[in-house]
This record gives structure tokens, sequence and C-alpha cells, in this order.
């Protein structure tokens, strides 16, 4: 029987990378709290994202819920349903409010006519993600806050290794959070990162996820812990120096879905966004079932029968989860609504065979019979 295809599978280095750096972690018994893989992957990721420097986290989550405390944000924040649960919770963890706006029918990011009638005088700041690596409207956020004197703090999970006009995610906003989890283009194990140009915020980061503490008989306030350690770290250096390969597989892999799928009726490929060099991070395709013939939940059906696992990032909307049931309103996201209705993310990772590709494809076009 064939090995079942997931979404995705993690990269890994070559084993005995990995064992050089596992041996100086046994030699220097140096676990976590601060090490020197800790110290040498900050620096080389700040090297890679062009930012002075970063403030590693155990994960992406936390460092986004750690970023919008450090900002001392209150009230409410605007930001989208579109996303993975972290978007969201993050924002009640830091005790404030989220306020949906719809997304953009093409880029499926915060859509920025909806944000502007969205403001009040309890906004606090805007929190757009990049999904699947697609560049949210930067110039008109950026105008938006600025006239509004919001903050924006970036969800760029799955951003890492992009680059827009040159410059990497982190250059955008007043703070992006990057997720290193084992199912991103780049990972390390677990892991996240806040990138800012603002020192004081990545100080204040630093002592956050460390209990608050500035020094052995200092806390200055209360904190978690939620540190990177040095295996971690040490993943995430091997990974680095393979990251431009990972993301070629995966770009190469997109090619071949968008040979096969593109120009079919009914179906919406991901846009493809001039000056942006894509990482292949997720491969979303909208089914829509009047011009297609099948609907989303169908192909997905289809595909677990070859045992092909496919994912409906991101559905439900956040909006929508059980745990808020009558706290928000999604009706009045209809675009983001449709879409996750209409979405669904194929396996996509560095070495999935391009035949296998053609398999999931030939399976998507027969079923409505375009093949
Ligand atoms: N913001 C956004 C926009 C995000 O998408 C995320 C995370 C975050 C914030 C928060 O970042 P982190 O705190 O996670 O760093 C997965 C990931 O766990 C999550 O990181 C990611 N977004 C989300 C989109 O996807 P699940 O619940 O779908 O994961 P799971 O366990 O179902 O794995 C997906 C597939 O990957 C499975 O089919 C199996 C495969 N897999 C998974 C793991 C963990 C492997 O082959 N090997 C593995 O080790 O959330």
């Amino acid at each position: 029987m064939k090995e079942p295809i997931l979404v995705t599978r993690p990269s890994l280095p070559p084993k005995e990378e990995l064992l050089a750096y596992i041996d100086r972690i046994y030699d220097s018994r140096w676990l976590t709290n601060f090490g020197p893989l800790h110290r040498e992957f900050s620096e080389a990721l700040s090297a890679y994202l062009g930012t002075e420097s970063v403030s590693l986290f155990v994960n992406g989550h936390q460092a986004l819920a750690a970023c919008l405390k450090a900002m001392n944000l209150s009230g409410e924040i605007l930001t989208t349903p579109f996303t993975f649960a972290s978007t969201t919770h993050a924002i009640l963890e830091a005790g404030c409010t989220p306020v949906f706006c719809d997304i953009d029918p093409v880029t499926y990011t915060l859509d920025p006519e909806r944000i502007e009638e969205q403001i009040t005088e309890r906004t606090s700041a805007i929190l757009p993600v990049h999904v699947y690596g697609i560049f949210c409207d930067i110039e008109r956020i950026g105008a938006i806050a600025e006239k509004h004197h919001l903050r924006v703090v970036y969800d760029a999970a799955h951003t890492f290794g992009e680059t827009r006009n040159g410059l990497s995610p982190a250059a955008f906003g007043d703070a992006s959070m990057f997720s290193f989890h084992a199912t991103k283009v780049f990972h390390s194990i677990e892991g996240g990162a806040v990138a800012s140009g603002d020192p004081a915020l990545l100080e204040r980061l630093e002592r956050i996820k460390d209990f608050g503490i500035e020094n052995a008989e200092s806390v200055t306030e209360i904190g978690t812990n939620a540190k990177m350690n040095e295996f971690q770290a040490a993943m995430g250096l091997c990974n680095l120096r393979h990251l431009s390969d990972t993301i070629a597989a995966r770009c190469a892999a997109v090619r071949c879905y968008r040979d096969l799928l593109g120009g079919t009726e009914g179906l919406t490929l991901p846009p493809v966004q001039e000056g942006v060099s894509c990482n292949g991070a997720y491969f979303p395709v909208l089914f829509d079932p009047e011009r297609f013939g099948k609907d989303r939940d169908e192909i997905m059906e289809l595909l677990a029968r070859e045992q092909i696992h496919a994912r409906k990032y991101f559905y439900p909307l956040t909006s929508e989860f059980a745990c808020f049931a009558g706290r928000f309103h999604p009706e009045e996201t209809p675009v983001a609504r449709r879409i996750s209705r209409q979405v669904l993310t194929l396996p996509l990772y560095a070495d999935l065979p391009h035949s296998e590709i053609a398999r999931i494809c030939g399976i998507i076009l027969s079923a409505a019979g375009k093949k």
C-alpha cells in the first residue's frame, strides 16, 4: 500500500550536521536560557532578515502574544478572521478585542477599504496576516496606520524566506512575527521570532519571555517562560544553511501545480505578486462549485480516499470558532466566509515527487470531468 501523502512534511538537514551541534550542546551542558546556539541563531537570523536584531521564542504564537503585550496595546485591534487560531488568540491574550475586517478576494489578506471603516477611538493597532506568504497591501495599511496613529504588527508566520522588492518581510510595520514550526518552509522544530526596528521593544521582549527577569535580583514585570532552547536553535541553524534549496524545490512543486491546474474553469490558484520572491509555503486552491462542478469538500473526500490528505486552511474562520459562539459576526466578513468554504490547501513540501502532484491534479480534474 502507498504511503499516505500529508499536506506537508518537514524538511530535515543531513543528520550529521545536526549531530555536530548536538555534540556541542553535550560538551557545554548548556541546554536553554540564552545559550551559545541561541545567540548564534539569533545573529544568523538577523543577518538573513536584514535587521539589527530579532527576539527568539519557543514558538510563533508566544512571540506574537508577547509582542502585543510589550507594545502596551489596549482596546481594539483590527485583524483578519481568515487565519490560524494563533492570531486571534494572541489578541485576546493581550487583553484586547479583535475587530474582524473582511479580506481582499484576490490576495485573501486584509482589505484596506474595510480597515478604515472599522477604526474607532478604541482602536490601537492593526494585525494583518501575510496569509500563505501572500503579502498584504503594505503601503495602504501603512498609510492608514500613520493617519490614525495606529501600530502595525504583521503576522508573518508564513512569509519567512520571501522578499518584496528586495526587502524581507521584517522591513514592514512596527514589528513582524515569524513562525519556525515544523510545518513551515523554515523551522527549528518549534520556534518563532519577532523582528522590529525598535530596539526598546526587542529588549523588553527578551525580559518578557524570561519571567520579566532583568537580573538575578530584579524582576521588573510579570513575564512568561517562552525561551527557545539550544536544540531548537541547532535545528534552525542547520535548516538555515539549506533554506535556499528547500525554497527552490518547493517553488518547483508550485510551478508543477500551476502547469497542471492553471486555466481550469472554476479553480482559482494563488495570486502571483509582482516583486515578490515566493517561498512556496502553501498551495491554496479555491473550488467554485458552480463553475467547477464539484465543491471543496467533495474534492477533499476524493483525495482522502486515495490517502492524500489536503487541509482546509483556514476553515472555519477564527470568528466562527466554537469557543467564541455568539461573540463575533462572521456574516460581516462575507468574502472571508466564502473563501474559507472554497479553499483547499494541497500537499506541498520540498521532496514531494512531481509524479504525485500529477496524480493529485489528475484526481481533481477527472472528478469534474476536465481530464
Ligand atoms: N499565525 C499563523 C498565520 C499561523 O499559521 C501559525 C501557525 C501561527 C501564527 C502560530 O505559529 P506557531 O506557534 O505554530 O509557531 C499547523 C502548525 O502546527 C501551525 O504552526 C501552523 N500555523 C498551522 C497553519 O498548521 P495543524 O494543527 O494543522 O498541525 P498538524 O499537526 O495537523 O500538522 C499538519 C500536517 O503536517 C499533518 O498532516 C502532518 C504533518 N506533520 C506535522 C508535524 C507537526 C509532519 O509530517 N511532521 C510533523 O512533525 O497546525
